[in-house]
């Protein structure tokens, strides 16, 4: 679609960027937080544990000064919740109430708005013990989390999203280090959407309850959301993309908007014996749910083809941004009309105004962008510099891509782009970096832990100075 001229982004546009609690914070066992599934895993060979990560936890008013320095509108982290219940549920921890305030009164102090997830691939281990998501009970830990953080943080707290990446936790929680089967589990995919189920719900009573005790609040899904483009114009390839835009993206987001399971999705669980059970309630508390905007983590484009139920699975790997087949549903392949990441992700921006597009014209919301992003490998020059034009590139041409969007008619609340600061991957380690700002330190060596101002620091703060009409180098 062809503009005369673009729309400009608008005033209050969210400009910032994102980290979770894991990935960023360390402290692992400090000040009474109880460890979670992301501290007692069995880390990826190569890649470093999440015990110090890049020590946000200490540092938290340096890495706030420098995101004030950029311009940040908008920093988007998450709340480890075993931080504020050590066991997940019962007896709450008043040191990790107090850092989170802190953390919060900090933000605000330099006009940053805290845009807070609730729950960031970070179960307390505790709670996995006790079954995790699998547990029927475990919409009722969420609930009780949710209240705390409302109770102590909503007073500051406007922008509120509920599960990180659900789709992924469903799809790729192996690599990711969430999965959690029972002993005695014989239907795996019946589990894992039973455990999704329960996310899901957990979800909507959470989006009810907050709407209910601060009614100021603004609260959304945070999905990844992602288009899945067919592999040619073969009807059977539309119907095949058909099939794994419903799993990997609709599922999550019809369900959060309009309250139903996606049909294609519920027939596709049959299939498998799969499809979950509602306990008394469910299907009202899904319905009564209403997100007051969508959040969405975009990194690129997937593309599948038609693919027969016999096809055999080789050992293809598959994490947040690459598809597994499913065999008689898609069959995953590349798209040679991309470029990919250092790490093997394609790199797609069009893609992501197509997916701007598509996500409004489904739910009429208004868009918050909550991550996107370059993995790269970065090093630090002898006079303290980090040159990373790639990621500029990168972020600039995702950027035009929103503008475009708008002027499409998308309506688009912000973009906070993954990472505020270097930190660790979900499983590639610190070697694949993301920030705007490095931090001196290796996967198994800790150095000085140093924050310097790479490159793309001092572009994305003439980008939010004038923004988003400067995107020059
Ligand atoms: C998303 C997650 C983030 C993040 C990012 C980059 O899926 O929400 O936690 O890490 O992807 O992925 P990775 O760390 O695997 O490079």
């Amino acid at each position: 679609m062809h503009h005369k001229t673009l729309k400009p982004f608008p005033d209050n546009f969210f400009w910032g960027a994102s980290t979770s609690a894991y990935q960023v914070e360390g402290a692992a066992l400090e000040d009474g937080k109880g460890p979670s599934c992301q501290d007692v895993k069995v880390v990826p060979e190569g890649t470093s544990d999440l015990s110090v990560s890049v020590d946000h936890y200490h540092r938290y008013k340096e890495d706030i000064a420098l995101m004030a320095e950029m311009g940040f509108k908008s920093y988007r982290f998450s709340i480890s919740w075993s931080r504020l219940l050590p066991q997940g549920v019962g007896e709450v921890n008043p040191k990790g109430i107090a850092f989170y305030n802190n953390l919060i009164d900090e933000c605000l102090k330099y006009g940053i708005e805290p845009i807070v997830t609730m729950f960031h691939f970070d179960m307390p281990a505790a709670l996995d013990e006790r079954g995790s998501w699998g547990n029927p009970e475990s919409v009722n830990w969420f609930l009780e989390f949710a209240r705390l953080m409302y109770e102590n943080f909503g007073d500051r707290v406007k922008y509120w999203l509920t599960i990180n990446e659900q789709n992924v936790l469903t799809l790729a929680g192996p690599i990711i280090g969430t999965l959690h089967l029972p002993d005695n589990c014989t239907n795996v995919k019946k589990e894992i959407y039973q455990q999704n189920h329960h996310q899901l719900v957990a979800q909507a009573k959470a989006m009810v309850l907050c709407h209910e005790l601060l009614p100021e609040a603004k609260i959304g899904p945070a999905p990844n959301i992602a288009l899945i483009y067919p592999n040619t114009n073969k009807p059977e390839d539309i119907l095949a993309s058909q099939n794994a835009n419903a799993i990997r993206n609709w599922l999550y987001l019809d369900m959060a908007v309009k309250g139903r399971y996606n049909h294609l999705v519920w027939e596709y669980l049959g299939h498998f014996d799969a499809q979950p059970e509602f306990a008394p309630g469910d299907a009202q508390a899904l319905a009564q749910a209403q997100p007051d905007f969508i959040a969405f983590n975009y990194y690129n484009t997937s593309t599948v083809e038609y693919c027969p139920a016999e096809f055999e699975l080789g050992d293809e790997k598959s994490d947040q941004q690459k598809m597994l087949t499913e065999p008689g549903y898609y069959r995953a392949v590349s798209n040679p009309n991309l470029p990919k990441t250092e790490f093997g992700w394609e790199i797609d921006p069009i893609g992501f105004r197509a997916t701007l597009r598509t996500l409004y014209d489904r739910y009429h919301l208004p868009l918050l962008v909550t991550e996107n992003g370059l993995g790269a490998y970065d090093s630090l020059t002898e006079d303290g510099r980090v040159h990373d034009p790639y990621r500029i590139n990168y972020l600039r041409a995702h950027i035009e891509q929103i503008q475009l969007a708008i002027s499409d008619g998308v309506e688009m609340l912000g973009y906070n782009p993954w990472s505020a600061i270097d930190l660790i991957s979900t499983h590639e380690g610190i070697k694949k970096r993301y920030g705007f700002i490095y931090v001196d330190r290796d996967e198994f060596d800790l150095k000085t832990l140093k924050r310097y101002r790479k490159d793309s620091f001092f572009w994305y703060k003439k980008v939010i100075a004038s923004n988003g009409q400067d995107l020059t180098d």
